[in-house]
Order: C-alpha cells, then structure tokens, then sequence
C-alpha cells in the first residue's frame, strides 16, 4: 500500500507501551504501524521524538455564554487554535442550554459556533432546565445524534438541579448508556459562606477561596456518588480540586464504580495564595472550586500516579482581565460578582508533561492515557486517542527535550493573560495532526479555519465496570416492587 504520509523513526507512545517504529498513514487515518515503512508521499522525520495520540481536551469553555451571561473570551477558531499548539488534535467543549432554551436550539447554536474549529469537536450538553420534554424527547434524541455526555451543577442558584432532579437525568442517561459530567459543591454551603463574609465585608478575591470550602466539594461528590449508584449510572466528577473528593473518588472506583474523574493543572500548579495577589491582580485566579494549599497539590498528584483520575482537563474558562470578562460588573466588585474560570487548554499538556513525566512523578504511557487514550474511552470517541490501524491519524510528535518559559503569545489564545505565566516547562508539541493534515508545525498553525468535523460518539464503554445495586431496586428484595 502507498501512505499519504510515513512518520518515521518515532518513538511512538502509546497508554500501554513505548516502541520504535513507523506509521503510515492514508485517507486521514492510521493504515499501518510497523518497525518500518516505506513510500509516503510525504516522509516526516521523527527522529526519535515522541509520536503519541494528539491530545483531546475533555473540558473546555469555548463560545459559552456563563449562566450570568459572560462569553468566553474563545471562539472556536481561537479556542481550537490554542488548543492545537497545545498538542490537541481534538475537543470537547460545552453547549449550555439556559433556562428555558430547548436542547435541539442549542445544538444548532453550537453547530453554527463550532463551524470555525480547526480541530475536531463534540459537544458534553449543560443542561440547567429538566423540564418533561428535554427529559423524554429532546436528550434522548441528543444522545441518538452522537452527543453521549452532559453536565449538571449542584451548586449556583441559576443552575443547581436539587438532588430529585439529579435522580430523574441520571435515570434517562442510565438508559441511553450517556455519562453524566458533574459538578459537585454544596450550594447552601456556599451561600451561607457567602453571608458569613458579606457580614464583615470581606470580599477581596481571596475570600473566593475561603467561601468554597474543601468540605463543600467533599459533601457534594459523595452525595453525587450515591445518587448515581442508587439508579446504577455512570457519573463523571469533573474537577475534582480535593485530596478527600480524590479519596471518596478512589473508594468508590474500587468498589467497583461506574464512576469517572478528572483535575486541572491548576489545582496541582496554583495555590489560594495567588489569589491573594496585589489590588484585584487574584482575580485573575477566581475559579470554581477554588484553588486550594501544597498539601492538596501533593495528594492530587497521588491519585493521578496512582489511577484516581481518567483525564487532567484544562477547564478552559477564558474571560479575560477587563471589563468584557471578569470584570463584566465593575473593576472593584465583590468576588461573587467576578466571572469565574481561568484559561489553560495551550497549557494542560506541556505543563502535565512537565511535572509529570519529565518530572518522574507518572510514566509516558500515563501522560498517553490522562491527555487522550481515556478521554476517548469514557466518552465514545472510538476513532481516537490510539495509535493503531483504522484510528484517525490524530498525532502529536513531541519534543521531550525542549526547554521553555510560558509565555502569553505561546498560548495563541484570545486572552490578555495567562495563570502560568513564566513557568519554566520542558517538552514541547512540536507536530499536531488532525485526521492526517498536518495543523501546527514548529510554533507554526498551518491549519484552516473550519477543517474540524463533528465527532458523533458512542454510549460509554463500561466493560470492567460492574457498577452497583441498591438492594431496594433487586426485585428478589425489594417484595417484587417493578421499579427499573
Ligand atoms: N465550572 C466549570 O467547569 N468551569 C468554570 C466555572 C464552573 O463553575
Ligand atoms: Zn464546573
Ligand atoms: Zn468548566
């Protein structure tokens, strides 16, 4: 067979194993690895590099309207562009319904939005407003088209869905074999946390931190847990900023979970203290949940070497520092009132590649499985994350050698600053292909606007995952009550 391309001479990086060898790669996908290949139209030299799946962002905010109306400083040309230099063949942003919006118009809104990515896209749905109809029609009929995953919050007024109407999504969800993406910090908590620091006028973005407790999070991923093991459905706990979530987290998978996770380069790389930088400098730092202490970031790391965690996700939030992001409602405003994410996706994979394999703290073959091999795995995208015969050609050949500082122009993103400004990281991307084409090469994009497809998925894959029975729902204890 004559290849479209040869990579040649790589070190290809694969969840499970390293080796030297060859790909050869036609019509946009992977059609053959082996120790070597001639022919290629093309021949790319790898030269020993690193040839790994091309990362997929998981967790991404990209021309997402928040709940208190802020648009992400990202479209999808930029959002998907930084991405790219950041070693992403792919992603996975969100489409948010708001309060009375149907699913089926914010698919089409997204549609129209995602026409201008560079790379590759799905969608997780947020979905704020259960009503009968999204519940019956309109999410079955989003899982049909490919869309097998969503998000509901437990906390903020505008979209908290209470634990009875967790119960009810996570039902259809079970049915139709979709995850469901969560995020878990005790709403009343919060607010009385909130009251608390009002009373004494304390708002300064630091006491952000301060109103989020550990135990909010750590109250709201059990309590999610056992919501979703009462009616047996997969659950993801996107992230997870904790050592107790993390631990909650590892007990359950052990216990045989249909249960999933990430964390974000933040948690791991900042602390609270950075909230607590100069006049409203911390602002720049206000995410939810908040950034946390060193003793969380060495617990975190923990559970990432130790296989608590299937994905590090960038939650990519950008809202830039001026009045169009987090300052929306004035410069010197109380943190409630600061938008609320920070921007990442350039940086997730150099930064983990940094201070995880560089840094000895997880193997190649895991830095494979967190950035891409999983991601695909949870979420049904079966043509990506690997390299093997029939997969897209989705590669990033690294450097692991280069040395740099993070830099804002780096991260070819639409912001006016980055929160890892200045960090010295070592391993670069120097190649990122999607589907074969070849998108960023040497600092360079050679992508075009609106080459990405739409990736239509698969129900998640739970084999090895026994998942639970709430003895009220065995018919052979529960006096025979039909209730599944
Ligand atoms: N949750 C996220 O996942 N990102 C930004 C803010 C939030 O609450
Ligand atoms: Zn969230
Ligand atoms: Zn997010």
């Amino acid at each position: 067979m004559d290849f479209d391309t040869v990579i040649h001479g790589g070190t290809i990086a694969t969840a499970s194993e390293i080796y030297e060898g060859d790909i050869g790669i036609k019509d946009g996908r992977i059609a053959a690895v082996a120790e070597r290949l001639p022919g290629g139209g093309r021949r790319i030299d790898a030269g020993g590099r690193i040839v790994m799946p091309g990362g997929i962002e998981a967790h991404a905010h990209i021309a997402q309207e928040s709940s208190s109306g802020v648009m992400t400083a990202d479209d999808y040309l930029t959002g998907s562009v930084s991405a790219a230099f950041g070693g992403n063949s792919s992603f996975i942003p969100f489409a948010a319904q708001h309060r009375g919006q149907s699913v089926d118009e914010v698919i089409a809104t997204y549609g129209a939005r995602a026409a201008r990515s560079v790379i590759d896209y799905s969608w997780h749905l947020i979905i704020s407003d259960p009503q009968p109809e999204v519940l019956e029609d309109q999410l079955p009929r989003a899982f049909a088209s490919g869309i097998t995953s969503y998000k509901v919050f437990m906390t903020y007024d505008l979209m908290n869905l209470g634990d009875g109407g967790m119960l009810d999504i996570l039902t259809v969800a079970r049915e139709h074999g979709a995850v469901t993406m969560v995020h878990a910090e005790n709403n009343d908590m919060v607010k009385w946390m909130n009251r608390q620091l009002a009373a004494k006028g304390l708002t300064a973005p630091k006491y952000h931190a301060i109103s989020r407790p550990e135990l909010a999070e750590e109250e709201a991923i059990n309590r999610a847990i056992q919501l979703a093991k009462l009616v047996d459905a997969p659950l993801f706990i996107v992230h997870v900023s904790t050592a107790g979530g993390a631990a909650i987290v590892q007990r359950e998978k052990l216990a045989g979970a249909k249960l999933y996770a990430e964390t974000c380069p933040q948690y791991l790389a900042l602390t609270r203290d950075d909230l607590d930088r100069p006049g409203m400098e911390g602002a720049r730092y206000i995410c939810s949940p908040p950034l946390r202490d060193h003793a969380t970031q060495d617990a975190l790391w923990r559970h990432i070497a130790s296989g608590t965690f299937e994905s590090v996700s960038s939650d990519h939030a950008p809202y830039r520092a001026d009045q169009s992001g987090k300052f929306l409602n004035g410069f010197d405003v109380p943190y409630p009132k600061i938008a609320n994410g920070m921007p990442g996706i350039a940086a997730r994979l150099p930064w983990l590649f940094s201070e995880g394999v560089a840094k000895g703290r997880i193997t190649l073959e895991q830095f494979v499985a967190l950035s891409s091999t999983n991601a695909a795995k949870t979420f049904g995208c079966d043509r990506k994350g690997r390299i093997a015969p029939g997969m897209d050609a989705d590669i990033a050949i690294w450097n692991p050698e280069t040395r740099r500082k993070v830099t804002l122009a780096d991260q070819h993103d639409n912001m006016d600053y980055t929160p890892f400004e200045g960090l010295e990281l070592t391993g670069v991307p120097e190649i990122v292909m999607t589907r074969g084409e070849t998108i960023v090469a040497h600092g360079e994009l050679k992508a075009a606007e609106g080459q990405g497809r739409f990736v239509a998925r698969k129900p998640v894959d739970l084999r090895g995952r026994g998942g639970w029975q709430a003895k009220e729902f065995d018919p052979a204890q529960n006096f025979g009550a039909e209730l599944r």
